[in-house]
């Protein structure tokens, strides 16, 4: 419920001409304020996937569609990071653990301990 309050005053900020709705080139304003750099075709795009009513503006509902959907984009994002993570973690594991085997093996073979 905060969430939607939150995104409300954020929809309202946008929509700086108060007509409930907002366009693609308020949007691409709002998202590059916040560093999210993105061409108006993409900005467009965005909005027609979302823009149920075919108005080519988003109302806030709309709005909080598109906002669900780049939520879960951003989740999914975070779950391959902590994959890739894990990945490295692994391999470096690996790698430090085959580095060890052949250490020792040198070491050992050096005094005639291992053939
Ligand atoms: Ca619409």
């Amino acid at each position: 419920m905060e969430n939607r309050v939150i995104l409300q005053e954020w929809f309202d900020r946008v929509d700086s001409e108060k007509s409930g709705s907002i366009t693609a080139v308020q949007l691409k304003t709002a998202l590059a304020v916040g560093n999210l750099e993105f061409p108006l075709s993409v900005v467009q795009q965005m909005i027609r996937m979302y823009d149920f009513d075919r108005n080519g503006t988003m109302s806030f509902q709309e709005f909080v569609a598109l906002n669900n959907f780049l939520l879960k984009v951003q989740h999914a994002f975070s779950d391959l990071e902590r994959l890739w993570e894990k990945l490295v973690s692994c391999w470096i594991l690996l790698l430090f653990t085959l580095s060890a085997r052949a250490l020792i093996k040198v070491k050992m073979g050096g005094f005639g301990w291992m053939t």
